[in-house]
């Protein structure tokens, strides 16, 4: 064993102490149909208004030109499993449901701090050691950068899956001027299922392993700007932030690993979608201080609220929207008016 492997497998120990459920490797050009295949999502507009998605795009595609003095790519999964069917809750209609992933702390904060933790273990092993952190938010497609490494495979659903880890596993990288050998990819295990493709509410997959993020709740409740197209809207149910509906319809799950990070458990309840609609902007920020809901603001999560509203069939609630008719926020005002005449056409 070479002092390069001694090390990989000192450092995956000390990954698992820290937190995380599983280490891979890979080097930077390890995925080289990423770019062509980014390019032909944006191509076709699938991103929606995520702008972001367009810009950097030559970094975005090739991890190797984002950094080029960088040897390896460290990928790190952590899991976040739930202790309950996360689908549950759609069927309190008066409720509003929170994908599992916001219920708690936002895992930006906390996989982070993590993969700082690693990455200056890695330093004091190696004093000549470089290293970049990246969660979510850099120009880095993580989850073809995690198949490469080995953590899993792309899933129908596109996410990272594994049979070790299930699919509620979120994602970090470090990237690092060390070279550490990298981990063969692992096959993909979805075969003849298509349990994630026929859940979708939205039919928001085109085919398998592609996802058209303009109908995907997650996209329209999180990232979409303005008024959601009327005829989604019905689609949406009470999911009001995020959507769980084809990660736990993956039978890869049983096998899924136990979170052992109790920060993304919230302790706070499901909450009636009457007290959510009338938060104001304050009120909303202190409900929601550390949770990642608070990056969409008052606005768009009123918005959501209301269309779950529109479609919970509770004409009890069709004042809460009359009295939000009028809103400032132009979508928030369409929202109310579009659920209080839906309710009063139910009645
Ligand atoms: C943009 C984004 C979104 C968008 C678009 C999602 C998407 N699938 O692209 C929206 C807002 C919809 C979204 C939603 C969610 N997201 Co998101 N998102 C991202 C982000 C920032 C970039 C993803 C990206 O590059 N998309 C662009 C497309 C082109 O890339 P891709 O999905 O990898 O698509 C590949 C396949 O389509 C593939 N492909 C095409 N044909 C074929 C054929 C075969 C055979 C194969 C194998 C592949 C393949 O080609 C593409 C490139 O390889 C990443 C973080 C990051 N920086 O990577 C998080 C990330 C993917 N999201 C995450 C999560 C948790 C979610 C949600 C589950 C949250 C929720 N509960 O609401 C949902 C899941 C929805 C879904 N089914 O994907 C996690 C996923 C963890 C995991 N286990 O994989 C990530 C990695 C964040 C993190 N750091 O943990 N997200
Ligand atoms: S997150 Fe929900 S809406 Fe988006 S693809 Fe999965 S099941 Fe469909
Ligand atoms: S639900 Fe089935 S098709 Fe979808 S990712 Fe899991 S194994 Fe693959």
């Amino acid at each position: 064993m070479s002092n390069q492997d001694t090390l990989k497998s000192r450092l995956g120990v000390f990954a698992l102490e820290a937190g995380f459920v599983r280490m891979g490797v890979c080097r930077p050009d390890a995925t080289p149909q990423a770019a062509a295949r980014l390019a032909e999502f944006v191509e076709g507009g699938r991103h929606g208004q995520m702008g972001w998605m367009a810009e950097r795009m030559g970094w975005r595609g090739d991890p190797a030109a984002l950094w080029p003095q960088a040897k390896s790519v460290v990928m790190l999964a952590e899991s976040y499993t739930p202790r309950h069917d996360p689908l549950a809750i759609l069927n309190a209609r008066d409720m509003g449901a929170v994908s599992v992933y916001a219920q708690g702390r936002d895992y930006h904060d906390i996989v982070k701090k993590r993969l700082k933790r690693v990455g200056r273990w890695l330093i004091e092993q190696q004093a000549d050691a470089e290293i970049k952190v990246f969660v979510d938010t850099a120009p880095v497609m993580e989850k073809p950068l995690a198949a490469a490494a080995g953590l899993g495979w792309q899933g129908k659903h596109t996410n990272l899956v594994s049979r070790e880890m299930g699919n509620w596993v979120f994602l970090g990288a470090i990237f690092t001027t060390v070279e550490l050998e990298p981990d063969g990819a692992e096959e993909d295990h979805c075969g003849s299922c298509r349990a994630c493709l026929d859940i979708c509410p939205t039919a928001a997959f085109p085919a398998p392993y592609q996802l058209d993020a303009r109908r995907c709740i997650s996209y329209l409740t999180i990232e979409h700007k303005g008024p959601v197209d009327e005829d989604l809207r019905a689609m949406m149910g009470n999911r009001i932030y995020g959507c769980d509906d084809c990660l736990a319809a993956c039978p890869w799950n049983k096998f899924a690993v136990e979170a052992t990070e109790m920060r993304y458990f919230g302790s706070r309840e499901p909450a009636p979608l009457a007290e959510l609609a009338v938060l104001d902007d304050a009120a909303f920020r202190a409900m929601f201080s550390g949770s990642p809901i608070k990056r969409i603001g008052r606005d768009r999560f009123v918005r959501n609220v209301l269309y779950a509203i529109g479609n919970s069939g509770d004409a009890a609630l069709a004042d809460v929207a009359a009295g939000l008719a009028e809103d400032a926020d132009g979508a928030v005002a369409d929202a109310a008016r579009w659920a209080k005449g839906r309710l009063q056409g139910d009645r």
